[in-house]
């Protein structure tokens, strides 16, 4: 691997956001590509965190300054890559349902979502079942449309708005669930897509569900 990789992966990981920058600034000046940056020196950096995360070895000041790091790290990419300007795969609507105000998951599946080259429509925390339908209305062209929740008392609102989701007669796009309060077992008794246990893995399952689609779609 080039080394200035895995020298931006370790710097996330240490949560040395300053040096983040200058490395990525850097392999962009070197013409390493915003695509190997983002998969081969920022991905696996997520990729560590969570899967430590998952294992119960990953503390929450960690989760922040990782995640800090790797947004600073693509807001520079966004900012300085010329060949970053790639066409995208689709568009996510990302919310935390309502009566829940954790959000470090959530922003942590956008911004797996954006470096995977999604457009993605933030709704924040708290958000109701009629502020889901009306982001889809003004966003006709969402493909993955994804809830959070890290509260049990949560999941029956996000169960609520899942099926409210599945009977939408325009649907187009797919429902992917996730966050603490949530296993895969509940994921399917609601009739959500997908689930997920990380951040890391939603955005490929998520590739992966709307390359499907536009299989279906051209037979
Ligand atoms: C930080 C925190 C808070 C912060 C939130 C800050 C913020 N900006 O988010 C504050 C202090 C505000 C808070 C408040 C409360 N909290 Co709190 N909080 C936590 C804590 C310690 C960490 C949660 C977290 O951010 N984890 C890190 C992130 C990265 O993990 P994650 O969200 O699970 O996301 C990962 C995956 O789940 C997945 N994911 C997340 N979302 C999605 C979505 C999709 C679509 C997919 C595919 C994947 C996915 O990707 C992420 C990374 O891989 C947990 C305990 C714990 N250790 O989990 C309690 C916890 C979640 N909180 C809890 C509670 C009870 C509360 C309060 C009710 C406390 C109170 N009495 O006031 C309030 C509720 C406020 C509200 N209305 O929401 C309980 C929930 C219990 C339950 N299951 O119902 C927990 C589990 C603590 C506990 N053991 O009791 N909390």
């Amino acid at each position: 691997m080039n080394a200035i990789l895995e020298q931006i992966q370790k710097a996330i990981e240490q949560g040395h956001s300053q040096e983040t920058i200058e490395l990525v600034r850097s392999a962009i000046r070197d013409g390493v590509t915003a695509k190997e940056i983002v998969e081969e020196g920022m991905f696996p950096a997520m990729k560590v965190m969570t899967e430590g995360y998952k294992n119960g070895d990953g503390d929450i000041p960690r989760i922040l300054t990782t995640a800090r790091c790797i947004r600073k790290g693509f807001d520079i990419i966004e900012q300085e890559s010329e060949g970053y300007r790639q066409k995208k795969i689709g568009k996510v609507i990302l919310g935390t349902v309502e009566g829940d105000l954790h959000d470090l998951g959530k922003n942590l599946v956008g911004l797996m979502f954006r470096s995977s080259g999604f457009e993605v429509v933030d709704l924040g925390v708290d958000i109701s079942e009629k502020q889901f339908l009306k982001a889809i209305k003004e966003n006709p062209d969402v493909s993955i449309v994804c809830l959070s929740s890290l509260l049990n008392t949560s999941v029956q609102e996000m169960a609520q708005v899942v099926k409210k989701l599945r009977r939408n007669p325009n649907r187009t796009y797919k429902i992917l669930v996730g966050g603490g309060a949530v296993t895969r077992e509940l994921a399917e008794k609601m009739g959500a897509d997908a689930y997920t246990e990380t951040a890391a893995d939603c955005a490929m399952l998520a590739k992966k569900l709307v390359e499907e689609s536009t299989e279906e779609a051209k037979k």
